[in-house]
């Protein structure tokens, strides 16, 4: 690349606003015409600082890829889980631009579809550090409208469900077992077909692996006016051998406390991915009582 194109790149780059860092590296969002405009193709490039400043360069991959990157409107009303590469050192990924032979790119085209703010939560994998995650918020040039978050409808039996099209359906159930000094949480899914013959709802065929596992979701809280104030949490399932029932866990120490909350589950069935989100009502029981 010539020095000109190159100075002139830079120059286009702007840091970002608001990023958050950890004890262990400094994170540094670049962000192609500065912020973030909808709709348009710009590209993301994420780099890491150590103490000294120096670039930070021993990465390895996790669940298949160099980082993952969770994007949502900070209503929390648009959501997409992209993939950046691995360049020189940097992380690289175009937003809103189409990667047609990447197909676990496939959500980049529509990452910022209006105005408003954006959460960015990155994870990455390090030699020194382990698996590490960042924060960032960016803004459009407009406010942008900003939605309430809806409670998801409830079934006879008082579980969430949603219609994914006029044949399947998703029902939804936190479970909770308590267990001393915290209680396991199980965020499932049960995802369901309608049998021709019969009429009735039963198991979806057809489920396979995403990026090494059954299924992947991310959780987040309703509460919190930052990214750095919201609960964030990235959860995976196995792959269902019985039925068609993802069960993504966690062990609460208080992380999750009583609030509206929004999962987004991810799976892979016959060659798609499905992404359901679902919002919901969380009221933590209590952990046992141990000596
Ligand atoms: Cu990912």
């Amino acid at each position: 690349m010539g020095v000109f194109v190159k100075s002139v790149l830079i120059f286009l780059f702007l840091f970002s606003k608001v990023s958050f860092s950890n004890s262990f590296l400094r994170p540094e969002l670049m962000i192609r015409d500065g912020s973030l405009v909808p709709l348009k193709k710009q590209k993301l490039q994420f780099s890491f600082y150590e103490k000294n400043d120096e670039k930070y360069t021993k990465f390895k991959s996790f669940h298949m890829k160099p980082m993952h990157l969770v994007v949502v409107k900070s209503d929390l009303s648009y959501f997409s889980h992209i993939h950046p590469y691995l360049n020189e050192n940097s992380f690289e990924i175009n937003i809103n631009d189409t990667y047609p032979e990447d197909f676990d790119n496939q959500f980049t085209a529509r990452v910022i579809p209006e105005h408003g703010t954006y959460f960015l939560f990155s994870e990455i994998n390090t030699e020194d550090f382990g698996a590490l995650e960042f924060r960032f918020e960016e803004k459009t040039s407009e406010m942008g409208r900003e939605l309430p978050l809806e409670e998801d409808l409830k079934n006879e039996n008082g579980d969430y469900f949603r219609e994914l099209d006029e044949n399947k359906r998703v029902v939804f159930q936190v479970q909770q077992i308590p267990g001393c000094g915290g209680v396991l949480v199980d965020f499932v899914f049960h995802f369901l077909e309608r049998n021709m013959n019969q009429g009735r709802y039963e198991d979806l065929s057809g489920l396979e692996p995403w990026m090494m596992m059954g299924g992947h979701s991310i959780v987040l809280s309703e509460a919190g006016r930052t990214a750095q104030a919201k609960t964030f949490l990235h959860l995976h399932a196995d792959l269902p051998s019985q039925n068609s029932q993802y069960r993504f866990s966690t062990f609460n120490r208080g992380s999750l406390s009583k609030g509206i909350y929004r999962i987004w589950s991810q799976v892979k069935v016959r060659g798609r991915i499905l992404t359901v989100p679902m919002t919901f009502k969380f009221n933590p029981v209590a952990p046992l009582e141990c000596s």
